[in-house]
């Protein structure tokens, strides 16, 4: 078992780090492939070079997890909603069309991630055993507010609208849920051993939503882990104090911090679970001796409990490597 399965399962107190989007962006060994390959999709699909990309930060700085180089938009992708990632601006999908969305089955969304899979598989092979790899989706809501995009906003989701899209809304939800349970099932079977949801735009939700539209979805998804024994992290980011009431109803193994949530509320509010992450991303734009100061806030707080060293969201495009390299020999020499 990986120290970061043994953290997640058995609640050991023992030191494991990973961060979120490790491989990508910041790493000009990632920037030489991606400027050979502008298709970002196309990227995703070539096993090999995702493989290599998903070990990149590993090599650097023997992290003690790899997370599979993907993105949580391969799940409309794979259910014929054309993805385009425009440089600078972000993702772009083509206008959701529900007629296209039912006509999808199992058998063709598997088939189209199958480079996914077996980019899983190679990485597995390559990576030493005492290390993890991390599988991903994005939660139903997330993936929603991509799907629909202009039909409900990014920045603030126009209730109106989805109240009189109610049904809609529940159909694409509940499908999203089958097709996400057979990617998590395709992933661990490909050999990725914990899964991690991200539900980035959960902070979008209003608190009286939070049941139907987060704490739901991520229950359903994290229950479907538990019976097949694989440890899940959950991240509803951006939804303050209401961890709280998420981690008591959801009940994940793990449960990532987002940037604003005070360490020390952390320790006394959320139980039973193991906390990941939590410094910001922007922490490691400052000077080393402010890195070090922030990250000590988490590791002095969590000092006795099992904890995954990480960040409050993903490593910014313009973080320095080094770095990056200096802040995880200050976690190691804690
Ligand atoms: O242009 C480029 O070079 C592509 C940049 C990039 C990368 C490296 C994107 C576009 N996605 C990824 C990989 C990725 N995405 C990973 C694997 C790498 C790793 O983590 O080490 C993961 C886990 C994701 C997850 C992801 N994609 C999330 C959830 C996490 C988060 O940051 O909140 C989200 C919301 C996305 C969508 C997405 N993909 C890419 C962009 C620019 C975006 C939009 C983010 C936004 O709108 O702010």
């Amino acid at each position: 078992m990986s120290d970061l399965e043994e953290i997640l399962i058995n609640k050991k107190v023992c030191k494991s780090v990973w961060f979120m989007r490790q491989a990508g962006r910041y790493l000009p060994e990632f920037r030489e492939i991606r400027s050979q390959n502008k298709d970002f999709i196309q990227l995703c699909l070539n096993s090999d070079l995702s493989s290599e990309i998903t070990l990149q930060p590993i090599k650097r700085f023997n992290l003690d997890s790899a997370i599979i180089f993907s993105d949580i938009l391969m799940v409309p992708y794979a259910l014929g909603q054309k993805v385009e990632f425009i440089k600078d601006h972000g993702p772009k999908l083509e206008e959701f069309k529900i007629e296209n969305f039912l006509n999808n089955n199992k058998n063709k969304f598997s088939q189209k991630l199958q480079p996914v899979y077996k980019a899983i598989k190679n990485t597995r092979e390559k990576l030493e055993k005492e290390k993890s790899l991390i599988a991903f989706i994005g939660a139903p809501w997330t993936l929603l507010i991509y799907m629909l995009g202009s039909k409900i906003g990014k920045n603030q989701v126009d209730y109106e609208i989805l109240k009189k899209k109610e049904f809609e809304v529940n159909l694409i939800l509940d499908n999203l849920h089958d097709y996400l349970c057979l990617h998590i099932e395709n992933q661990i079977a490909a050999g990725a051993n914990v899964v991690q949801i991200f539900d980035s735009w959960a902070g979008l939700i209003t608190p009286e939503n939070l049941q139907d539209y987060c704490y739901i979805p991520n229950l359903k998804l994290v229950d479907f882990c538990k019976n097949k024994k694989i440890p899940v992290i959950c991240f509803p980011k951006g939804i303050s104090e209401n961890y709280k009431e998420f981690n008591n109803l959801v009940k994940p193994n793990g449960l990532n911090l987002d940037y604003d949530i005070n360490p020390i509320w952390a320790k006394e509010n959320l139980k039973n679970v193991v906390l990941q992450g939590g410094l910001s991303p922007n922490a490691l734009l400052s000077s080393e001796k402010e890195i070090f100061k922030r990250a000590e806030k988490y590791l002095d707080t969590f000092k006795k409990s099992p904890y995954v060293f990480n960040l409050g969201h993903g490593l910014l495009p313009e973080t320095d490597p080094v770095k990056v390299e200096k802040l995880i020999k200050f976690y190691r020499e804690y």
